[in-house]
């Protein structure tokens, strides 16, 4: 059946007489369909991806590409006068992550179903995610984002489960999502919730009470973790999540046939971060219930739990109080001390303790009671284990391995950009779609300058795409000549953004010395902070002041532009990365442990400024020097710098007089004429008395680089080469690979 038969039979009407409304709907009922014919009944072993986050997007062109039927829709929606673009923006996104980490398990998801392996997400149906961004008088304000619907992917299931808490309890209800494969099979994504969350106690901005367990559970994404209350709830939700997720996987065994002990034949769980860290202790809780032993449950749990180390940053990796865990989970703390005494009893060594100074440490209990270790970058990974987890390492080196991320090929190449992806197939033809590492055939085609001007041509049409969207979207005018310069990530100072901001300072002084820029740069950001971040919101406040003065200044806006879009979200990346010429991966060395925008860019033909951080360091081996632009001092520096504790931002400041210069105009008459005095001289101290993540000595040989790479872009052909050396070379970053290296080295699927 087409969609214009299936809309006709339920609506009455041919699709050129419904509203694009009722499109919408018929064509989310549609795919539903087609999902539905292609999920697997699945082997005996099972994976369970239990994430606090899934930063899915939007989902109706991604699952019309994956069950091949895109352009069959796109064709006949056009028939009928209407617009599938136009279609698309009535889905609302789902906001369900806060960056990386979330979009990385969406990205799984897409090749766990893609490879066509046994495997579904376990994860929250959070009734608001993250807060949405708006912008007044320059500082982010929060909102709440609802973006579920009574026709949206979830489907209500008929699994309930009961959740007990210290002194209540909560009955819980499946949501399944379909997960599309690439022309294959479909898996689910089971998100829970409860009945009692009650949106209308949220008032002024995400304000809400904390306190009312029941109301706020699955209200919102990681609520404001300054206070206990907050903190508190997030131990609630964690525990939540697990609970449902321990139950649903211990059913699905019984159904399939296990009896308990062998229950590592049936299930293996993949922790994302230490969000989930709880389903170890609930697992071994429920299997004593069931009739195990403390000492059976804990061996068979042992052999099913598999953890991903997504940071080395100390403060987000969590520890929770004991009185947290005992008021809201009290039946866990036993088994959690028991837990801890099997390794005190073998090790003495409190670093390597989970329960210390009345904290419990999830990541400790993860790898003690785990069957794998794995970091998400190749430099990540040696750095746990040299550093962070050397305790652990030395314990269990045979449990530590690396995973690079990578992204899914279907969104972050076909979907949001057809145009390249039209081009490549016609060069090197289809195979691309399904073995990534096919891309490398494009190198044949680096000398040929006909092809790469094709290249540099669908670089330009997505420019324009971009330039009008924001002009839509955003009432943003920025110049399709001009260079677009994009950093878009969570606002953390480890990322530098502050850094970035400091060279538009630096740029916008030239100007106005009469050293006018080659080509007009513009200067894009895109980031949420944390609502509870003070210093990030403080950079955002600079970014948003410096835009606005620039874009004032008619001596200076011909040549600079800076934008900072609002609410930045999956659907704005996708609009974005096809865009992009320059990329920034500036990092602080050792604190990014991978990114994964890099790859999406990079598989759109941008090219990086980068840190020899993260994935940049296997982008750099692949593509070599000329082909990644890379400044700044390495790990090894940086972390002997924190260890010897010897640096001493002033004194960089002191030395550099442009250096100096730039970080003055923080809280210069110009910015201050449109900024808040008391945010930026709050950035402007912080930067000159502690600067933790040593943006000044890196600043010079960052403008640096930035120049010559601005230079060599106007040698277009050339800037066209490196475009394609680094799309021929994205192959490796393709999820489909991380995931059949998870499957091989730890799933076992
Ligand atoms: C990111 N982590 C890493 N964390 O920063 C990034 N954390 O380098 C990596 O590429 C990505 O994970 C995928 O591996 C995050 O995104 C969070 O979002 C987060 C949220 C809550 C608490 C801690």
């Amino acid at each position: 059946m087409t969609a214009n038969e299936y809309i006709k039979i339920r609506f009455g009407r041919h699709m050129d007489q419904c509203t694009n409304e009722e499109i919408y709907v018929g064509l989310l009922e549609y795919v539903k369909d087609k999902a539905k014919s292609k999920e697997i009944a699945g082997g005996k072993k099972k994976l369970y991806y239990i994430s606090a986050e899934f930063l899915i997007g939007k989902l109706l062109s991604n699952n019309l590409i994956n069950l091949g039927i895109y352009d069959e829709v796109k064709a006949e929606l056009e028939a009928c006068g209407k617009s599938l673009a136009e279609i698309e923006e009535i889905e609302v996104e789902p906001s369900l992550g806060n960056g990386g980490l979330g979009r990385l398990a969406a990205c799984f998801l897409d090749s766990i179903a893609t490879l066509g392996l046994n495997g579904d997400g376990v994860g929250l149906a959070y009734h608001m995610g993250l807060f949405k961004q708006v912008f007044n008088n320059n500082l982010q304000n929060e909102e709440p984002n609802p973006w579920m619907s009574e026709h949206s992917w979830m489907t209500k299931t008929e699994r309930t489960y009961q959740v007990d808490f210290g002194g209540f309890n909560v009955t819980s209800r499946m949501y399944d999502i379909d997960v599309t494969g690439y022309d294959s099979v479909t898996t689910k994504l089971h998100l829970f919730d409860v009945d009692t969350v009650d949106e209308s106690i949220i008032k002024d901005g995400i304000n809400f009470d904390k306190s009312e367990f029941t109301k706020n559970l699955t209200l919102f994404l990681y609520p404001d973790d300054s206070d206990d209350n907050g903190r508190l709830l997030r131990v609630y939700q964690q525990y939540f999540m697990v609970s449902n997720a321990a139950q649903l996987i211990l059913d699905e065994a019984v159904e399939k046939g296990s009896n308990l002990y062998d229950l590592a034949d049936y299930a293996v769980i993949q922790i994302n971060d230490t969000h989930p860290s709880m389903v170890i202790p609930e697992l071994i809780r429920l299997l004593q219930i069931r009739g195990l032993t403390m000492d059976e449950a804990i061996d068979v749990v042992s052999k099913c739990t598999a953890y991903t180390n997504h940071t080395i940053l100390a403060e987000a990796l969590e520890k929770w109080p004991i009185h947290f865990m005992m008021k809201a989970v009290p039946q866990l703390m036993p088994i959690i001390r028991e837990l801890h005494n099997r390794i005190a009893k073998k090790v003495a060594d409190p670093d390597v303790a989970i329960i210390k100074d009345g904290l419990v440490h999830m990541a400790h209990m993860d790898i003690h009671y785990g069957i794998s270790i794995n970091g998400v970058a190749a430099l990540h990974t040696e750095i746990l284990k040299e550093t962070e987890l050397h305790k652990f390492y030395e314990l269990y080196p045979e449990k530590f391995n690396n995973k690079t991320n990578g992204i899914t090929f279907r969104r972050w190449l076909l979907y949001c950009n057809p145009e390249l992806s039209k081009l490549i197939e016609e060069l090197i033809g289809p195979g691309f779609k399904k073995d990534a590492t096919e891309l490398k055939k494009l190198e044949q085609y680096m000398n040929d300058d006909a092809v790469v001007q094709r290249f540099l041509d669908v670089k330009n049409t997505r420019k324009t795409v971009l330039k009008n969207y924001l002009a839509k979207t955003q009432g943003i005018e920025i110049d399709d000549n001009s260079v677009y310069d994009i950093q878009i990530k969570r606002l953390h100072e480890y990322k530098r953004q502050q850094m970035n901001a400091l060279y538009v300072i630096n740029k916008y002084f030239e100007i106005k010395e009469g050293k006018k820029p080659a080509r007009p740069i513009t200067v894009i950001f895109g980031a949420k902070a944390a609502p509870a971040y003070v210093i990030a919101k403080d950079i955002i406040h600079l970014i948003l002041c410096l835009s606005e003065i620039i874009a004032k200044d008619p001596e200076v806006s011909p040549y600079l532009k800076v934008v900072m879009v609002e609410n930045y979200n999956v659907t704005l990346a996708e609009k974005l990365i096809p865009a992009c010429d320059i990329h920034e991966q500036i990092s602080l060395a050792s604190k990014e442990a991978s990114g994964t925008s890099n790859m999406k860019f990079m598989l759109n033909g941008a090219v990086a400024i980068g840190t020899m951080d993260g994935a940049n360091v296997e982008m750099h081996e692949f593509v070599g020097d000329d082909n990644i632009y890379i400044f700044g001092e390495d790990s090894d520096t940086v972390i002997k710098r924190y260890a010897d504790a010897s640096y001493c931002s002033r004194e960089y400041y002191e030395k550099d007089a442009n250096l100096k210069k730039c970080v003055d105009f923080i809280v210069s008459d110009e910015l201050l004429a449109v900024g808040q005095k008391e945010n930026l001289e709050r950035l402007y101290n912080e930067l000159l008395n502690k600067d933790w993540f040593m943006t000044f000595p890196d600043f010079k040989d960052y403008c640096q680089t930035k120049e010559k790479a601005f230079a060599d872009y106007e040698d277009r052909l050339t800037w066209g080469r490196k475009m394609v050396k680094n799309i021929a070379n994205a192959g490796f970053f393709s999820s489909d690979r991380t995931i059949a290296q998870y499957n091989a080295d730890i799933w076992h699927l």
